[in-house]
């Protein structure tokens, strides 16, 4: 009879889940022992890393991941990790190590007490298997649940003992081969109405979230504007862990501001808001004001009842957003609405010393290559490095929806891996950057060849920016001087440039680009918010 380890890896394989994250214990061990040839470990220095390597290789190659942390204490270090992969809809499968069964009862040293409450709000099943044998069906389980709409990361808490335990051969094949699809279809008489409404519309306006790109309707969101002449915004950046829509498309607008108040007036002249993909709407901060422009309707299209139903205004359909896309697309005729007036390009930026943020990412897009991938965590300049690259590929764009910092540097690499043959950028502010900071280690270790940019524009800036929105003063803890990240990756084995001109960076970025190995440029920025 196979043991649960075998027929756990078994599971994995077959489902292709051969590369997973973790950071080991004594706990975790008698999962890990004669680790197959054929499976990849990847090692993360702190568990906060191992979940967002992971959360970054599961929504990079559209597969549950597995990230592996050692019992309670881990757990404890990964959880803001696990809300960002709950925001991101990432299908990462949680597993941690327990005490031995026969020492849990007298809680034993690394006794994780209450395994089960312990990330409970943050994802959708937590579960200790009730017999060492039942942990591959668990397993199974928590992998069809986390790749399920809506996708997210699930919790396994595994005494460590189980491991070795035996399960019957047949029980084991039966729970390894079973498939289970999720991909709901839309009421047909709901997307008729919905096409109705559209081509009546005077003036519709499409609101284009991350769903669109991790359901794989990039083309048919583009097909859909183009055919019904639609004026296109980006949800807000707050809850966009991925693009919607081609930003340098002439249909687009720009991103939608993140607070009630502004969505509205931003959207003041349409009578019809299609929202396709992403909440309505991921707000921050309050600003007070009317939730739509006065006499116009809200269709949410959504693959998460949640989503859908905590909405505060508008209808929803919720249903798998591809095939939605696709019946919606079918069911409209081309408009005769006049095509929408070409997006402007961002004017000229006047030079500063140090370098407005807005100049290195005009650096940043002349040598990013086309089908070069963003992983973007540096709070001030978000929205100018939207505006400057107008990212225009699916699968190219990557963020903590959930807002929580240590994302970005974290989930690069695990972009990487799971995108070997695509260049990864990873723009993180300096204060960003130290909440992942030994996932520089890991970049090295697996010669995943990130490139690295840092703004340097010693603050918080972002956090100055929010005190003058809620009228703080006086609010400690916001400056950061001579935070030298260059250094710190340069410990960790990472080749780092420290470059002040706008030739400089695009020069260094572009031999970082070319390398195969990580390497880092570090680019003093002048403070505040780079909104173009
Ligand atoms: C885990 C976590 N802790 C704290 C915060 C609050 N926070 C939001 S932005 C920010 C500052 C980021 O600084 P930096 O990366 O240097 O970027 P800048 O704002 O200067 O562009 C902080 C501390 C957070 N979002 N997540």
């Amino acid at each position: 009879m196979p043991s649960v380890r075998e027929a756990s890896f078994e599971l994995f394989r077959e489902r292709g889940m051969t590369t997973m994250f973790g950071n080991p214990g004594s706990t975790e061990l008698p999962m890990l022992a004669d680790f197959p040839s054929d499976f990849r470990y990847v090692l993360a220095l702190q568990e906060a890393v191992v979940v967002g390597m992971a959360d970054g290789y599961a929504q990079a190659s559209g597969q549950a991941t597995v990230a592996n942390l050692h019992t309670a204490p881990g757990v404890g270090n990964a959880m803001g990790a696990i809300f960002n992969a709950q925001a991101n809809h990432s299908p990462v499968l949680v597993t941690a190590g327990q005490q031995v069964r026969a020492q849990m009862t007298l809680q034993a040293n690394l006794t994780n007490r209450d395994a089960i409450r312990m990330p409970h709000p943050l994802v959708k099943w937590s579960y200790e298997p009730a017999r060492p044998e039942d942990v591959p069906l668990a397993l199974a389980h928590g992998a069809h649940l986390a790749e399920l709409p809506p996708r997210g990361p699930v919790f396994l808490s595994l005494p460590m003992d189980d491991w070795y335990a035996e399960v019957d051969e047949a029980d084991a094949a039966a729970a390894i081969e079973r498939q289970v699809d999720g991909r709901a279809l839309a009421d047909p008489e709901a997307v008729r109405a919905l096409a109705a409404a559209l081509d009546a519309a005077a003036n519709p306006v499409l609101v284009a979230g991350p769903d669109i790109d991790a359901s794989g309707a990039w083309d048919l969101g583009i097909a859909l504007a183009e055919r019904q002449r639609l004026p296109v915004w980006a949800s807000p950046a707050t809850g966009g862990n991925r693009l919607g829509f081609p930003e340098g498309h002439p249909n687009f607008r720009g991103v939608l501001p993140p607070a009630i108040g502004p969505v509205a007036q931003t959207l003041e002249a349409h009578d019809l808001i299609v929202v396709v993909g992403s909440s309505v709407f991921p707000y921050y901060p309050h600003i007070p004001g009317r939730l739509l422009p006065e006499n116009a309707k809200l269709v949410a299209i959504t693959s998460d009842p949640d989503e859908a139903v905590r909405a505060p205004m508008g209808d929803a359909i919720v249903a798998d957003v591809k095939l939605t896309l696709e019946a919606l697309l079918a069911a409209v005729p081309e408009s005769s609405r006049p095509v929408p007036e070409p997006n402007q390009q961002p004017g000229e930026i006047p030079p500063t010393d140090p370098l407005n943020p807005s100049t290195v990412h005009t650096a940043l897009g002349e040598v990013l290559p086309e089908d070069g991938i963003v992983v973007l965590e540096s709070p001030t300049s978000t929205l100018a490095l939207r505006n400057q690259l107008r990212i225009s590929r699916p699968g190219s764009y990557y963020f903590a929806a959930g807002g929580g910092l240590g994302f970005g540097l974290a989930a690069s690499v695990g972009v990487q891996l799971a995108q070997p043959d695509r260049p990864v950028v990873c723009v993180l502010g300096e204060g960003s950057a130290q909440y992942a900071i030994s996932a520089f280690w890991s970049a090295v270790a697996y010669r995943t060849p990130v490139t690295f940019l840092v703004l340097q524009n010693q603050e918080y800036g972002i956090l100055k920016w929010f005190a003058e929105a809620e009228g703080v003063s006086g609010a400690p803890g916001l400056d950061l001087p001579k935070l030298d990240v260059a250094s710190v990756a340069e410990g960790y084995g990472i080749k780092a440039h420290r470059v002040a001109d706008r030739d400089g960076v695009a020069g260094a970025l572009a031999g970082a680009l070319a390398s195969s190995q990580p390497e880092l440029v570090e680019v003093p920025v002048a403070p505040g918010m780079a909104l173009f």
